[in-house]
């Protein structure tokens, strides 16, 4: 079993994730991850817990007393004129009123930044409404703007045309959206309860989060700057992210397979604008073998894709390593159907310098 489900299923343990302490000028790269409705909540709050040094975490919910349980450096109830703190009912239009009614005090919460993560669960009210006005202030405002978002699983039916709604919205305002469908987190553990899968999906939100932050933030073994970033996530469009990890001899082939068999949104890379590739080992990882991993996982990606990768070594991971690729400019028919899709999305990825058309999205869905 992965560590990342055996972290989830032992309760408590994703508490104890030791993180780099070391200071770092916070002037230098501004990283702010917002959580919004109960799910993005949920994220943020374990991304908090587990300590995060690179970044700086806000919550925001129509839902005060959700609000109360979350742990981030700043908390905000959103709209509370038109919401009372009461939720917003499963409507993505009642939230997007609270959001933008709360403009001004949202783009002071927010600030200045140089990258802004909006993690938020699609098919609710909360996080569908409001992450698409939070991801235009972020920008706005001057950040690269790069959502992590789930989609509902097949369960949970009447969510998911709210949620396609809601993530065809912020692909126009975000640069880059990863999308993580709750379906495919199935694949890593197919037993799972729904609370612990939710909780999957949370940790791979904060990993997300982790491996793009930490790695421009800390000195690592192999080091990604913002501008590496910068050239993968600005007007990235549509991304998906897959996690794969390894133990004992053979890790450098098996941690490829791994992580190219279970990808967390079904896609072609045909097109793929670009690859972030993160590895974390413990200190007998070598420069050759991160080469090695970054050229077995990125085989399959478009040959265009600019591949950026970054290598920490993390004393606790002994004889394993983790890898975690984020390949944006990806097509994903079993989402947005097939008609038209491929066509919208070509068209996406060969406009990579211009922000995304509102026509190219509208066809693309
Ligand atoms: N990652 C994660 N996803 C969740 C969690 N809870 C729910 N979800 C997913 O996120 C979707 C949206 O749910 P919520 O975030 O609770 O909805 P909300 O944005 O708060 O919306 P309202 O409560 O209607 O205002 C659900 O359909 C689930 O697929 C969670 O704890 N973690
Ligand atoms: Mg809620």
């Amino acid at each position: 079993m992965l560590d990342l489900v055996k972290d989830v299923i032992e309760e408590g343990k994703a508490n104890s994730v030791s993180v780099p302490q070391k200071d770092f000028d916070p002037t230098a790269v501004r990283i702010t991850v917002i959580g919004t409705g109960g799910a993005g909540c949920n994220s943020v709050s374990r991304i908090t817990k587990q300590g995060i040094k690179s970044a700086t975490t806000i919550a925001i919910n129509t839902d005060a007393k959700h609000l109360r349980i979350t742990e981030a450096h700043k908390k905000h109830v959103l709209g509370y004129k038109i919401t009372k703190g009461l939720g917003a009912g499963g409507e993505p239009t009642v939230a997007r009123k609270a959001a933008e009614a709360d403009l001004d005090k949202l783009r002071t919460l927010i600030g200045e930044n140089e990258i802004v993560f909006i993690l938020a669960g699609m098919g609710g009210g909360t996080g569908t409404g409001s992450s698409p006005v939070l991801a235009r202030i972020a920008k706005e405002q001057g950040a690269v703007v790069i959502g992590v978002v789930t989609l509902p699983f097949s369960i949970e039916r009447v969510r998911v045309k709210k949620a396609r709604e809601g993530l065809k919205d912020l692909l126009k305002e975000a640069d880059t959206v990863i999308v993580i469908d709750n379906n495919r987190l199935l694949g890593y553990a197919p037993n799972l309860p729904l609370n612990k899968a939710l909780e999957l999906a949370d940790e791979v939100a904060a990993r997300a989060v982790r491996g793009i932050a930490d790695t421009i933030v800390f000195p690592s073994l192999m080091n990604v700057d913002y501008a590496d970033v910068m050239s993968v996530m600005k007007n990235g469009g549509l991304a998906m992210i897959s996690i794969g990890e390894a133990n004992g001899s053979d890790y450098v082939k098996n941690v490829v397979e791994n992580t190219m068999k279970h990808p967390l949104l079904d896609v072609d890379y045909e097109g793929a604008k670009g690859a972030l590739i993160h590895i974390e080992a413990g200190q007998k990882l070598t420069l050759g073998e991160v080469i090695e991993i970054g050229e077995g996982v990125s085989s399959g990606f478009d040959e265009n894709a600019s591949v950026k990768m970054g290598a920490r070594i993390n004393n606790e991971f002994m004889g394993g390593v983790r890898v975690t690729a984020i390949v944006t400019g990806v097509k994903s028919a079993s989402i947005f159907g097939q008609a038209g899709g491929n066509v919208a999305a070509q068209g996406m990825v060969a406009s990579a310098s211009s922000t995304l058309q509102e026509g190219m999205v509208d066809e693309f869905l």
